[in-house]
């Protein structure tokens, strides 16, 4: 049976993986930072299917110790510190994380067991400024924040351990992806959430920043499929993982608006506190080489998308508030 250690396995993404790897019949590994409240709440439904151990990424000696216990076929790097603001607010401590972070897991695989498959989650981010459209594999970096800096660290730290010492280090570039499970601070979870509080009677506005900001947005649920087909190929290599297609925050808020019924004039207001001191303005994948070398491409569309993250969190909203009237 394969084993495979997850880092970050908590988030949107490691919650994800972990069921398609527990599908793909792995023994299915976590590390988990120890946090004063639970934060297991994404993968409640599988915790008695995976095994859970302390570490963090800050802490070389806790992923040697984790590997030496666990002894992994494959290790997917998905810990990060990943909200763009935060990383303007906390910038070192985004680079100790997310770009130290990846080079302390590297080097513990090299010490432990170079053998070992590696994924690096890397960042669409990392275009930043953008140098040709589509973005592709070879489209020059130029980072706009400290995470996006930090995560051309962990990039190039994986590029130079697959170099330097024959690792099997494989790099993706995901663009944005989302979910019913994405964090709640991320713009469009933000969004779905405000739109089933106003729906619900629960909130009157919502409050956003830049909606001229276009992105690339995916479904979580299909990109973790490409991450596991990266480390299935025979050769370790980097890939965009991307839809090819752009929309602006408004137009994911006139869809999120419309799909209850309600003009988002009415209740949106922009906030210059959500600006950042640099934006990314524009991105925009192009997923040729994923489509070619590892047949995948994305299942679900952007309304979808939309419609998907509305309904979910008018359900858990609506739930809660039925919940509240009983106690009541
Ligand atoms: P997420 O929901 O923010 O999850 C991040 C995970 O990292 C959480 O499990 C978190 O644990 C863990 N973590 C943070 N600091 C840690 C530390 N010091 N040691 C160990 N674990 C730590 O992120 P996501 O959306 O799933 O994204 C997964 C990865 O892909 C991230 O590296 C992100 O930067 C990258 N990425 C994401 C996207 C996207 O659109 N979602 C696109 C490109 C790249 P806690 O639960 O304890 O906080
Ligand atoms: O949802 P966001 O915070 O995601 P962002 O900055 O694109 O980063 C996400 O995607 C990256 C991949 O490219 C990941 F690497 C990263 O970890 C993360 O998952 O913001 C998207 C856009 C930005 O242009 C932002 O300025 O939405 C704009 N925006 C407008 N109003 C807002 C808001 N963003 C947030 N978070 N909150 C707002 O109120």
């Amino acid at each position: 049976m394969k084993r495979a250690l997850v880092t970050g396995i908590t988030g949107q993404d490691g919650s994800y993986l972990a069921e398609l790897l527990l599908a793909k019949g792995y023994a299915v590994h976590g590390l988990v930072r120890r946090t004063s409240t639970p934060n297991l709440e994404r993968i409640q439904g599988i915790l008695s299917r995976v095994t859970l151990h302390p570490g963090d990424l800050l802490d070389g000696g806790s992923l040697a110790a984790v590997l030496g216990k666990v002894r992994p076929h494959e290790v997917y790097n998905l810990a990060a510190q990943s909200f763009v603001p935060a990383s303007f607010s906390q910038p070192l401590f985004t680079g100790d994380v997310t770009a130290l972070g990846a080079a302390r897991l590297l080097e513990a695989i090299r010490q432990r067991d170079p053998g070992i498959r590696f994924y690096q989650a890397s960042s669409s981010e990392m275009f930043g400024k953008i140098r040709e459209t589509p973005q592709r594999e070879t489209t020059p970096f130029h980072p706009r924040s400290p995470y996006g800096v930090a995560k051309v660290y962990g990039h190039w730290i994986a590029v130079n351990y697959r170099e330097s010492y024959g690792l099997f280090a494989c790099s993706g570039i995901l663009f944005n992806h989302e979910s019913p499970r994405r964090g709640l601070e991320f713009v469009t979870r933000k969004i779905t959430d405000g739109v089933a509080r106003i729906r619900l009677g629960l909130a009157r506005t919502l409050e956003l920043g830049n909606l001229d900001a276009q992105r690339d947005w995916g479904f979580a649920g299909d990109y973790v499929e490409a991450i596991w087909r990266m480390l299935q190929q025979k050769e370790p290599r980097d890939f965009v993982i991307a839809t090819g297609q752009s929309h602006s925050v408004r137009e994911f808020v006139e869809k999120a608006f419309a799909h209850v019924g309600l003009d988002w004039r009415k209740h949106v207001v922009v906030s210059k506190r959500f600006f950042r001191p640099a934006e990314v303005d524009y991105l925009v994948g192009d997923a040729a080489k994923a489509r070619r070398l590892l047949k995948w491409k994305p299942r679900v569309e952007f309304e979808d998308l939309v419609r998907m993250m509305v309904d979910a969190d008018l359900a858990r909203l609506g739930g809660k508030r039925i919940e509240r009237a009983r106690r009541a």
